[in-house]
């Protein structure tokens, strides 16, 4: 096992990753920039260094100040948490050529993730299902528009390298198509340097499902289950729930079988995330593959006892998975809220400035992931991330009311928070009825859409 581990990141995922290090006897290494002197995640760790100034580009995505620390430090791998560098291929390979281990997959698999319209190639070719499209990516509309009649309108452009969102277009009709494939590409030119895109039949509304995947260095993979993450605000997701309401043991069989499928099609190694679409006829579609540990891993870990970051270290100091597919057993209901400083009545603007009180909920099955405290001064230059409030149940009326219950208990006073607005999600009769596809909000919270 490892030594001394380096947290390449901040926040509370920082701090949950260094609570993991603690538990397993590892000496855990912050890094921070010039904002986050007083950071929670500095004050926990055995060891902190500070990587540069408050810009992003400046520290949390510098390589080289990172790289740096890590080896003059004595760190023998390094966690990248989520966001930041946590799935560069260029960053994993570099600590691959300093002999450092990435706890996370290789920089190939990064690489052959990151690339959708190839992802999707790979996952057709292993015998999991993709939206009906185009196989070969595509550089120009007259091709495109092509494609877009033979697969039927309405159809999704997506870049090739798109992600969050960007880069991507409903198209209704032929009219108007060649425009919004322009569109959609100069995106992703400026986005991400590459004209690539692919073409795929559109799908209406539906839930964004995710399986969560452990994969060992000797070839064994097995799945944890799903998590619903239909409830999303402009491709950012706003609150999470394990098991998905509307899948029944037999689809989850299925659809965690595929999920095993796609990882092996790329010789998966360590924690990944297999997103698929689930259409209202119940098929489901394979769409992206995330190489990291994802902000929603908590409510896996309450459904399923197991500790995803541990599992991380240990896969990548070379540990054998200690359990099979058939010891994982879904048991309850778990559902996660993201807490973020920022004014949902003010089409969610960033609230940073100084926290002057908090009261934390607790009791059974509540579980909190953050990183503030009393006095502390968000900064304005990261996410508005402030904690996870996660909660398990017996089932999944009981988590919601014990959701509502933390909810309304929770307090933190000196900035903007969505808890009323979280508060408002979980109480509305839509969710309670498992009424939840991707347009959620749109449909039930429309004053909250800005137009
Ligand atoms: C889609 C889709 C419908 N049909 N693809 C959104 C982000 C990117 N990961 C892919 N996304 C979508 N792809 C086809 N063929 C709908 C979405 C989508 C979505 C997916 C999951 C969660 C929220 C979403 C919100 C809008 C659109």
């Amino acid at each position: 096992m490892f030594h001394k581990v380096l947290v390449a990141n901040r926040g509370e995922i920082a701090v949950r990753v260094i609570r993991a290090l603690r538990e397993m006897g590892i000496r855990s290494v912050a890094v921070y920039s010039e904002a986050d002197r007083e950071a929670l995640h500095v004050m926990l760790a055995d060891e902190a260094i500070c990587i540069g100034p408050a810009p992003a580009t400046e520290s949390y995505l510098n390589m080289e100040a990172i790289l740096s620390a890590a080896v003059a430090i004595g760190a023998e791998a390094i966690h990248p948490g989520f966001g930041f560098l946590s799935e560069n291929a260029k960053f994993a390979g570099l600590c691959e050529t300093c002999g450092i281990k990435f706890i996370g997959p290789s920089a190939e698999i990064i690489e052959k993730a990151g690339n959708k319209s190839e992802a999707r190639n790979t996952m057709k070719r292993a015998g999991v299902p993709v939206i009906p499209g185009t196989h070969e990516p595509v550089f120009d509309a007259k091709t495109a528009l092509k494609a877009a009649k033979r697969i039927g309108f309405p159809v999704m452009i997506k870049a090739s390298s798109g992600g969050g969102g960007r880069g991507m277009r409903v198209a209704e009709s032929a009219d108007g198509f060649e425009a919004l494939f322009n569109a959609a590409q100069l995106e992703s030119i400026k986005g991400f340097s590459d004209d690539s895109m692919y073409i795929e039949k559109y799908i209406q509304n539906p839930r964004h499902i995710e399986f969560q995947i452990l994969a060992d260095s000797f070839g064994n993979i097995v799945h944890l289950g799903e998590r619903d993450c239909s409830i999303q605000r402009r491709h950012q997701k706003v609150l999470e729930e394990s098991p998905c309401e509307a899948i029944s043991p037999a689809l989850r069989t299925r659809m965690g079988k595929m999920a095993v499928k796609a990882a092996k099609a790329v010789g998966y190694e360590n924690a990944g995330t297999i997103e698929f679409l689930l259409d209202n006829g119940r098929k489901f579609y394979f769409m992206e593959m995330n190489t990291r540990i994802q902000v929603e891993h908590p409510i896996t870990e309450l459904v399923t006892g197991i500790d995803l970051i541990k599992e991380q270290i240990r896969i990548a100091a070379g540990e054998k998975l200690a359990f099979t597919q058939k010891d994982v057993v879904i048991r309850g209901h778990a559902i996660e809220c993201r807490i973020n400083a920022e004014n949902p009545e003010k089409n969610f603007m960033p609230s940073p400035g100084r926290i002057t009180d908090i009261h934390m909920p607790g009791g059974n099955g509540v579980r909190v992931d953050g990183h503030i405290y009393t006095d502390y001064q968000v900064p304005a230059n990261y996410d508005s991330l402030l904690l996870k409030l996660c909660v398990y149940g017996k089932d999944r009326q009981e988590a919601i009311a014990k959701m509502r219950s933390a909810l309304g208990e929770l307090v933190i006073e000196g900035i903007d928070t969505n808890i009323d607005f979280e508060y408002d999600l979980v109480s509305h009769k839509a969710f309670e009825t498992g009424k939840i596809t991707t347009d959620f909000i749109e449909s039930y919270f429309p004053e909250y859409v800005k137009k």
